[in-house]
């Protein structure tokens, strides 16, 4: 069961954003009320999965959290022969998604790791919804040129990121309608600027030009961005 995200609202938490225990017992709550557009990009992520899996390739999901979008990646795969991967770093996390998902998804194979250590290959589909941002900025050119490498003629990475504003205006005006999108959702001003200070750290958002840049950098070929909802935005990169 998943519960009500309050975990700002108790208790001051003076260290930085994990993904423990108490993160993934309401994680559910927490990404719906604060990441606007999840639902769509969890759907879009079942389509994009019927529209470029490949029979006998692999489905990678990295940085899986509960599992939402690895099972987005099984279902629309549907019947082809893909052997569908979810990876986390974070054991919390990892061991709610397998309680979650293994009787309806038991194709679907959990790994515990750190994204920047395990190798890909084979792929048709890689997906990392929400965290690229987690990773220190410099890692983050490396990781996305071994995806390119892993992915079959005809592959795709599926990258969904909060961005940066193109200039500080716009940084301002996008953040402003962020924070009035959480209060509208239940969170107060209080959890708002908790969350925010403990994401500072460990959250690095950048600006879309960069990661079209980036991508760039690894090989893609091809960039498009499907979705921005304010700050929030999803790219498909073709190899
Ligand atoms: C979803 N994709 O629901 N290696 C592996 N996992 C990592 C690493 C790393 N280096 N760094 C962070 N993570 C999901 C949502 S949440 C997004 C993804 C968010 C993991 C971390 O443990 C967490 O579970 C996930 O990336 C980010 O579609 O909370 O904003």
């Amino acid at each position: 069961m998943s519960g009500r995200d309050r975990l700002f609202a108790e208790t001051a938490q003076t260290s930085d954003f994990t993904f423990d225990e108490s993160v993934a017992a309401v994680f559910p709550d927490m990404i719906r009320r604060s990441v606007p557009g999840y639902p769509t990009i969890i759907h879009m992520t079942q389509l994009l999965a019927a529209r470029y899996a490949q029979a006998d390739t692999r489905l990678y999901d990295l940085g899986c959290s509960l599992g939402a979008s690895t099972a987005a990646l099984a279902s629309g795969a549907g019947h082809r022969r893909c052997e569908v991967i979810g990876i986390d770093s974070a054991p919390a996390m990892l061991a709610k998604a397998q309680d979650g998902l293994t009787e309806r998804f038991p194709q679907i194979a959990w790994v515990c790791a750190d994204v920047r250590e395990v190798s890909l290959s084979n792929a048709s589909i890689v997906v990392m919804n929400f965290t690229l941002q987690f990773l220190p900025v410099d890692d983050r050119v490396v990781l996305l040129r071994r995806i390119r490498q892993s992915l079959r003629p005809g592959g795709v990475l599926v990258l969904s990121e909060k961005i940066a504003g193109d200039d500080p205006a716009a940084d301002a005006f996008l953040t402003e309608l962020h924070h009035a999108f959480k209060r509208a959702n239940g969170y107060s001003e209080l959890e708002i600027s908790r969350k925010r200070s403990a994401l500072e750290n460990v959250l690095v958002p950048e600006t879309l030009a960069r990661h079209r840049q980036r991508l760039g950098e690894a090989g893609f070929a091809r960039v498009d961005v499907w979705f921005q909802c304010l700050n929030f935005a999803s790219m498909v990169a073709f190899r």
